[in-house]
């Protein structure tokens, strides 16, 4: 009866307002198949009363009690949910799977609502609606998934619906490409019947994310198209400031601020407009987070009005769908994952339109270490997508990424199509782009020296080489025989004297070689390649940078231009 299923469903516990209310009240808790459906019901029925909360099953999930010390409403308001040091076995390993089937804590989302109540992290200035337009235009929202978790999935679309205006919704279009999970199938139509705005769409073979996105568009309607991926958490008010600046300007491509739902507790962290981000890249044709720059900043009397962004990171934002048909969607040969985001970004500058990220428009994220699913066997999907940006859209500042990869490009198929669409718009060169909406951005030709630094002692095969991981980690920088294969021997020597890789500079403060943030200050980043000698003197310390006996690490002694092992030669070094 829809009176006990009230309190499963977990509709009286979210942040709903009422609004978007299904046809018909309906549990979170999807059909189960099996001939054990009664007994998983009921089981489930009982324990999700105790909790308040939406409990999901899985065809294949063991159905197991939850941490006796849970409390009442886990997750609400976008709290942690911690689980208890001391587990059962069978809970060790439910954890376990779901860490490994998702790359999050799947076990955890599972103890939450999938309508749990959200902090609202917007300044106050954002909550005076007076400032957004009546107008506003409708969006259909597109979500597309491969393998998402169910409770995950299921609270994107909860949020959705929780915390958007009614009428500024057309439909949400999920877009499932060939998931294999059970809980994918039937079972979600059956969940979403009573939400008649939910539609499904199925893809009949794998197609990586840029052609489900596409295949999602092509069935839209409304004015707006909003992408999110399948693992966010809209927050309240995150859809008006959105739609408000498309409404003015539709060719204003506009992201929200992403927020960090925690992949191991499911917290809710936000920063306020303050800490806004905005997106760039590196040569590795990598996406990048950078506050809001100086220029950008003076522009604004308020740091919560919305910001030039020179890239967005890829899954959240809204466009107008005439214009985003008139830049051609997506380059459909992109495969899986990954360059989409900056070609999106390259054209929306270079043809006409804005990109910016609006600080009173927050949405959650689930932020992953890994990427979870198969990608495709064989080809280095990633550099043919990237390879495929350069040459459509970076003119001859492409080589510097191919460099990057040692030249080695692959087979990144046929793109006249995309060069012509490129004409057709008439859009501006990659230089105006770089002048005027990155000037922040290092480019390796305004160098002395980029590729390879070769040490020429003992036999001149070493090669000053970074450390793997993540930038900035204030690791040693090592040695390696040398491999012109670009990568981890790219290396950038500036005009200003720093030996750069990106954003990360080398820095000596007496103890390790290391790479940190490059802080533009001299100082222990500052180097200086005598051409004579070619010895690389060191700021502040005076010592000369060299190489171990044994070749295996960097060392940094006093000057001294009769040992080769303090020799070195830099790639494409040009002094003039
Ligand atoms: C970021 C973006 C993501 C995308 C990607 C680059 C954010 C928060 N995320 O990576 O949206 O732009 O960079 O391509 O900006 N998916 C499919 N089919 C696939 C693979 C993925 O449908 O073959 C779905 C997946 O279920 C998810 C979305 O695409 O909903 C993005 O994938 P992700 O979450 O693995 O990417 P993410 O967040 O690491
Ligand atoms: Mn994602």
């Amino acid at each position: 009866p829809a009176g006990e299923d009230q309190g499963i469903n977990g509709n009286v516990i979210g942040g709903s307002d009422g609004r978007h209310k299904p046809a018909r009240d309906e549990a979170d808790i999807p059909p189960t198949v099996g001939k054990h459906k009664e007994n998983l019901a009921e089981k489930l029925r009982k324990r999700a009363q105790e909790h308040q909360k939406a409990q999901p099953v899985e065809d294949d999930k063991k159905v197991i009690d939850p941490p006796s010390d849970l409390e009442d409403n886990p997750g609400e308001m976008g709290k942690p949910v911690k689980l208890p040091k001391e587990m059962s076995e069978d809970m060790k390993k439910a954890v376990d799977d779901g860490w490994t089937k998702n790359a999050f804590n799947q076990y955890v989302s599972d103890l939450i609502s999938v309508h749990r109540s959200l902090p609202d992290p917007r300044d106050a200035w954002c909550k005076d609606s007076a400032q957004y337009r009546t107008d506003l235009p409708k969006t259909d929202v597109i979500i597309c998934f491969h393998n998402e978790a169910w409770t995950v999935l299921l609270r994107t679309v909860h949020s959705v619906l929780d915390r958007s205006p009614e009428h500024l919704i057309g439909k949400i279009i999920l877009v499932d490409d060939y998931s294999d999970m059970p809980h994918l199938k039937k079972q979600l139509e059956d969940y979403f019947k009573p939400y008649p705005k939910v539609q499904i769409l199925r893809g009949q073979k794998r197609e990586g994310l840029i052609r489900a996105r596409i295949l999602g568009a092509n069935h839209a309607k409304s004015a707006v198209l909003t992408y999110l991926d399948s693992h966010c958490e809209c927050t309240e008010g995150w859809l008006e400031p959105l739609l408000d600046r498309i409404a003015r300007n539709s060719t204003t491509v506009v992201c929200p601020v992403i927020d960090v739902i925690s992949d191991e507790t499911l917290e809710y962290h936000y920063r306020d407009s303050s800490g806004v981000n905005v997106g760039g890249f590196d040569w590795n044709l990598q996406f990048s987070w950078h506050p809001v720059p100086e220029r950008e900043r003076k522009r604004h009397n308020s740091s919560a009005e919305p910001v030039y962004s020179p890239t967005m990171a890829g899954g959240l934002f809204s466009i107008d769908r005439e214009f985003f048909n008139r830049l051609g969607t997506y380059d459909s040969g992109f495969d899986i994952w990954g360059g989409e985001n900056l070609e999106l970004s390259f054209k929306t500058w270079m043809c006409g339109g804005t990109l910016e990220i609006v600080p009173c428009s927050h949405v959650g994220h689930i932020f992953r270490k890994r990427s979870p699913y198969k990608w495709r066997s064989g080809v280095n999907v990633l550099r043919k997508n990237s390879v495929r940006l350069a040459e459509v859209w970076m003119d001859d500042y492409s080589q510097y990424y191919y460099h990057r990869i040692g030249n080695d490009k692959g087979d990144w198929g046929d793109v006249t199509d995309r060069k012509q669409l490129r004409q057709d718009l008439n859009c501006k060169s990659f230089k105006w782009y770089l002048d005027n909406i990155y000037p922040e951005l290092f480019i390796p030709g305004d160098s002395v020296a980029h590729g390879e630094i070769r040490n020429l002692g003992y036999g001149g095969r070493t090669c000053m080489d970074a450390p793997a991981g993540k930038k900035h980690q204030k690791k040693a920088v090592g040695t390696y025989p040398c491999h012109r294969q670009g990568g981890n021997q790219y290396w950038m020597l500036s005009k200003a004297g720093e030996i750069r890789r990106d954003d990360s500079c080398l820095d000596f403060a007496g103890k390790d070689v290391t790479l940190y943030a490059c802080h533009g200050g001299k100082g222990n980043q500052f180097w200086s390649y005598r051409e004579n000698t070619k010895q690389l003197h060191h700021g502040t310390s005076g010592k000369c940078l060299a190489i171990s006996e044994n070749k295996d690490r960097l060392l940094m002694e006093e000057c001294n231009s009769e040992l080769s092992r303090q020799q070195w030669s830099l790639e494409n070094y040009d002094s003039s």
